[in-house]
This record gives structure tokens, sequence and C-alpha cells, in this order.
């Protein structure tokens, strides 16, 4: 059977530490020996595996290099642990994650309290490597670890009603506390088309680097949309819920005039306070030309078909 990959893809023989990739293969002739009735949990192999398996940077990139680790893991924007980039990884290594839930809700036949793990179950590792572009001010490219936000929102049989999906993150001053200040409106909020949430490159995540995923980063579940600004992809996530009409989102009530609902990069579009048509790329000292929904226009530029993107930025 052949199967045509899409271009973000990328073989797991590329990305996948050698130690998770030959377990893999051990794991999977295990499970053929015994006519593939092993009742092993996939999720629950990966995580053993990725826990174990230390990230060679043996992941060659498709198209582009690999933002090197450290700094995709101490240069942060998370406010729920302060501010400043640096704060982050200094004000979360003590945050637990453990028993996470997750509230499904609004216009879907399955609502209800999902444990993280329980949601993962379904899917198998192969889902679960994607190399993706993230831009800012600055820019990177990840390694991810992660399945398909519509093959997760699927099982939860979303209604003919169902126009948005709205996400929202952990309120918990205690344990995140930058929840302490109000420097937005908590809990953090995104939100996003259904169409946008069903795009394939619409990822749920789990991990990065061949390991799950760093508390600043956004453990254990966070958002990946690659073609849009960094702040539509939403860390810590604890409620999902599909509406009619469109969520409110953190930034845009903070800052309306800033920050609309659709965020796609565009470089044609500038910021009110600044010029969005380069970015650093993390590790490089030259700016580069910022590209058309950050260079997955091919995939995602027929959902905006029929919107002006300078009315709705
Ligand atoms: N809950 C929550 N999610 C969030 C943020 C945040 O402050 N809180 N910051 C956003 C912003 S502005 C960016 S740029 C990205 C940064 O993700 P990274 O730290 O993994 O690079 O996370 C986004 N998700
Ligand atoms: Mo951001």
């Amino acid at each position: 059977m052949i199967k045509i990959k899409k271009r973000w893809e990328i073989p797991e023989s590329e990305v996948t530490p050698e130690p998770l990739y030959r377990r893999r293969r051990e794991f999977m002739q295990a499970a053929g020996t015994i006519g593939g009735a092993l009742l092993l949990n996939p999720w629950a192999a990966a995580q053993a595996s990725l826990a174990i398996g230390d990230y060679q940077k043996k992941a060659i990139s498709v198209d582009e290099e690999i933002t090197d680790e450290a700094d995709v893991t101490s240069y942060n924007n998370f406010y729920e642990f302060g501010t400043d980039k640096e704060d982050p990884k200094r004000n979360s290594n003590r945050f637990k994650t453990d028993d996470w839930k997750i509230v499904v809700s609004g216009e879907c036949e399955k609502p209800g309290t999902y444990g993280l793990e329980d949601m993962m179950k379904p899917f198998s590792i192969e889902e679960r490597i994607y190399r993706l572009r993230c831009v800012e001010a600055w820019s990177m490219v990840v390694p991810w670890l992660g399945v398909p936000l519509a093959s997760v929102l699927k099982s939860f049989q979303p209604t003919s009603k169902a126009r948005y999906v709205g996400f929202k993150t952990l309120h918990d001053p205690v344990r995140m506390p930058g929840q302490q200040r109000s420097v937005l409106n908590w809990p953090y909020r995104e939100g996003l088309t259904i169409a946008e949430a069903m795009h394939p490159l619409t990822i749920l995540s789990v991990g990065m680097y061949g390991k799950t995923m760093p508390n600043q980063n956004g453990a254990p579940v966070r958002l990946v949309v690659p073609w849009k600004y960094g702040f539509k992809s939403i860390k810590s996530i604890v409620g999902i819920e599909f509406s009619e009409t469109q969520p409110r989102t953190s930034w845009n009530i903070a800052a309306p005039r800033e920050y609309g609902f659709y965020s796609n990069v565009n470089p044609e579009v500038d910021h009110p306070r600044w010029s969005q048509k380069r970015e650093r790329r993390i590790g490089e000292i030259f700016k580069r030309d910022t590209l058309m929904f950050n260079g997955y226009a091919e995939e995602v530029a027929e959902l905006y078909d029929d919107l002006d993107l300078a009315v709705n930025f």
C-alpha cells in the first residue's frame, strides 16, 4: 500500500529519535507475532519510549533546519507563568499536569469530561510527527508530536450548528502564578472556525523533539496552528467548546484593534504598531521575508477565498 505524503509530513524514520524508532519496530514485530491482537495502548507505549528516547537532532530537515531545542524551550510566551520570555521556563518547573481533564461542551453529540490519555488512546504513533514553521516577530521550526485536531474533534460528533470551536486554558492562579495579575482576561481563550479546526495542518500537540511537552511550551496539550500568529496556538487546554457564534479570544478582548479573530500570518497587513513583513528565525542573525500564511498558502489559502484579509485580520 502506498501512502502519499502531504508535503508537511516527514518520514517517521527521519524525525524519530533512534531508540524510539527501534523500540517501535520491536513493538510492531511483537504485535505482529500474536496476530495484532496485542492490547497495548499505543499512546502509553509512545509515552514510555518518548520519555526514554533522547532526541538526537537526527531529524533531517525536509526543507528547513529544525530550530535548536534549547532555544525553543527557553524563549517563550506563556503569560500564566510571567510576561518575560524567560519567565515560563523558570516559573513552570513545578507545574503538575497529571490526570489532566478536558471539558468538551456546546454543539456536539458527545459532550463531557475526558481524560487526556483516554482522548488520545485511539491514535497511533504514526499520526504524531509534524515539522512545522511557527512565526511571530521571531520564527522557529519545531518537530511537534501530535494528532490532527480534526481526528479528536470528530470523535465528539459536532452537530451541524457547530460553526466555531473555542478553547480555554486552565485557570488556577495558585498553579499558574502569572494569573495573579490581570495582564490578560483569564482564562486564556482562543478560537477557530470549524473549517480551520478541521484542517489537517491544525495539530493537537502533546510533545516536541521526541519528548512529552515541556511545561513552558504548553504541557500537557496545546494547539499548533502553523499558518497563524503564535498566540492562536493556545497552551495547557482544559476546555473545548463547539459554538454557532464566534468565540471571544483573549488577545482580541485585550486589544481588538491590534488582534483580530483570524490572525493569519500576512506580510501584507501591518500590525498597527509594527510591520509584519519580516521575521527573525531563532538562531539566525539576519531577518528573512515572512511568507503569506507562513508558507502554507498552498494548503490553507482556499479557506479564506471569500474574505477580505485586511478587514478580517
Ligand atoms: N495559555 C496560553 N497560551 C499561549 C500563550 C499564553 O500566554 N497563554 N501565548 C501565546 C503566544 S503569544 C505565543 S507566541 C505562543 C508561544 O509558544 P512557544 O512558547 O511554544 O513558542 O504561545 C501562545 N499560547
Ligand atoms: Mo506571541
